[in-house]
């Protein structure tokens, strides 16, 4: 009898591996890492009966095939990590399924469609200024423009993808027909606390909160630290502090509002000048789109004083944005039966984080598992699911497949 708990396990500490030096793992797109885990995936889709592809957005593709004209059900979720994050948020909903479909493969079990498992490229928008381009690219709400973005080094999107292997002009063609698609399924670490709270091991997402991504670049004068006179200094550093002490004030008093700098760069950097420049991002993050889509706004009116107070240029740019999306009633009904099926209560919550699936939405009715997450802790190190818990993730996942086009009753 497979664990199949143990074997998701085994595969996601080989998939950990692939990282960069350093504590957890780093995994950013179009890198030796990301290399080195579509090699794993590889394997593990091949060893689970599937025919695998490398799209033109970077997704990996395993395909189970369907009986001729048959309708496809896509699951799948990211194979890319924050710096130093934890061993499972996205790659987890790559291992699952794929883990699931070699289950039915194993029981001989007949499905009246063919299935997708992804492993897109790059959701966490670490490296460049975007995100979900996999999803967004199957969406058919890819931009193209987003393949002039950089990262810190100046690498252009558009050549890390290049020089990676692939063909970005490709991109446009990898739009699915939603005629052919009959859902898609995210199965991902809870990344917070409730299910460990509640003493459940899995959990159904009743909708996924949006998200808007800022660039502001804070630019004044350097000068020596000794000698030049703090009276008419420009100090790009001050006017930044201030930018990033209203993003918390914003988050603070807002309610329903997540609001983080997450990234600040300084130049020159030293000791003994005043600083020049500083490059930070802001991220706002809510299930109503106007809260959040007003915070940013609030934010550019504030960085626009400051630049006038203190003498500062102050170019801010809304970089990335996605909508907050409710997952499928009926599709998420499903899975919670299926997931109860398999022993777990399986309660409704919201995700905070944010996902492939809210790209897809756009495509198709979307859902999205829980698994209880340790501490509720992730991007981090620390991140963990248990091997019991990923079980129970991959009975659910394959009585969910087995079940579509069946009646299950009315799930309560
Ligand atoms: O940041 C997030 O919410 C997700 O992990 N990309
Ligand atoms: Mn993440
Ligand atoms: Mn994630």
């Amino acid at each position: 009898m497979t664990d199949w708990g143990q074997r998701a396990a085994a595969l996601l500490n080989d998939l950990a591996a692939c990282s960069e030096p350093g504590p957890g793992v780093t995994r950013l797109p179009f890198t030796p890492e990301h290399r080195a885990a579509l090699d794993v995936l590889r394997a593990a889709m091949e060893n689970a009966g599937l025919t695998v592809t490398l799209d033109a957005a970077c997704t990996l593709v395993g395909r189970r095939e369907g009986p001729a004209g048959c309708k496809t059900f896509l699951l799948g979720s990211h194979q890319d990590s924050v710096r130093e994050g934890g061993a499972y948020d996205g790659i987890m909903g790559v291992v699952l399924p794929i883990l699931a479909l070699e289950k039915l493969r194993e029981e001989g079990a007949e499905l009246p469609f063919a299935v997708d498992v992804l492993a897109f490229a790059d959701e966490e928008g670490v490296r460049f200024p975007t995100a979900l381009i996999g999803s967004r690219a199957l969406a058919g709400t890819f931009d193209p423009s987003v393949l002039d973005m950089r990262d810190d080094q100046g690498t252009a999107l558009r050549d890390a993808m290049t020089s990676f292997g692939l063909d970005p002009a490709g991109i446009g063609a990898l739009r699915r027909d939603p005629g052919d698609v009959l859902g898609f399924l995210e199965t991902h670490i809870e990344q917070g606390p409730h299910l460990e709270r509640e003493g459940e091991a899995l959990g159904v997402v009743t909708a996924i909160c949006g998200i808007e991504r800022h660039q502001i670049i804070v630019t004044g004068e350097t000068g020596h630290a000794g000698t030049l006179p703090m009276m008419g200094r420009r100090d790009a550093l001050v006017g930044a502090a201030a930018i990033v002490s209203e993003v918390d004030r914003l988050g603070q008093q807002t309610a329903d509002l997540r609001a983080t700098v997450g990234a600040l760069t300084v130049e020159p950097n030293v000791v003994n000048a005043v600083p020049r420049a500083v490059r930070l991002t802001a991220e706002f993050r809510s299930p109503d789109d106007n809260i959040r889509s007003k915070a940013g706004n609030a934010l550019h009116d504030f960085a626009r004083q400051v630049a006038t107070q203190r003498s500062l240029t102050i170019d801010a740019a809304r970089t990335y944005a996605q909508p907050a999306q409710p997952c499928n009633q009926d599709l998420s009904r499903r899975l919670s039966w299926a997931a109860k099926q398999a022993g777990a209560g399986c309660p409704a919550l919201p995700s905070g984080a944010t996902h492939d699936a809210s790209a897809m939405a756009d495509l198709c009715p979307i859902a999205m598992l829980f698994v209880r997450c340790r501490n509720g802790v992730s991007h981090k190190p620390e991140e963990f699911a248990s091997s019991e818990d990923m079980a129970l993730a991959i009975s659910a996942l394959s009585t969910f497949l087995k079940s579509i086009g069946q009646d299950v009753g009315s799930p309560g």
